[in-house]
């Protein structure tokens, strides 16, 4: 069993498709074990991304990310960050698989739906940033 986290981006709350996004999760054996609704400062945002503090993108990603309401998730299953990064597709929308959340969603590079975790250091850091032990029902 592997945990990992994902974001359903401000994109992706503004275009209704919550339960579409968690609906592909379970269906394909994710299990979600800790979930809330937030919406992140700027700041909060540079500190979730803070890998990408030097890349070009960086001012805007950190601008979307933190301009609505996202959800956040703990998603458990066998292979999680894999099977996760799986059912997101590819980071551009237009060279993701069909069938992926961001083939079928995605308008942009940026507006992208989802995040996830990309390593098993990366989903400890990132779940910790969003939740506590006390929340996440393992
Ligand atoms: P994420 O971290 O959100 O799960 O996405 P990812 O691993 O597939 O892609 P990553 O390289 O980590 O990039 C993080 C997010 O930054 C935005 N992005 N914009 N304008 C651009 O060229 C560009 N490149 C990336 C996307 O929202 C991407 O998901
Ligand atoms: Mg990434």
């Amino acid at each position: 069993m592997e945990q990992t986290l994902s974001i359903i981006k401000p994109d992706g709350v503004r275009k209704n498709i919550i339960g579409d996004v968690i609906r592909r999760f379970e269906s394909r054996g994710l299990t979600v074990i800790a979930m809330r609704m937030l919406q992140m400062t700027k700041q909060e945002a540079q500190g979730f991304y803070a890998v990408h503090k030097e890349r070009p993108f960086f001012d805007s990603l950190t601008d979307f990310m933190s301009s609505g309401p996202v959800v956040v998730m703990v998603l458990e299953g066998p292979d999680a960050i894999a099977l996760n990064r799986k059912i997101m597709g590819a980071t551009n929308y237009e060279e993701a698989e069909e069938g992926t959340i961001r083939k079928d969603f995605a308008s942009s590079i940026e507006s992208n739906v989802v995040h996830g975790s990309d390593a098993p250091e990366t989903a400890k850091t990132e779940i910790a940033y969003f939740f506590s032990s006390l929340d996440i029902m393992a």
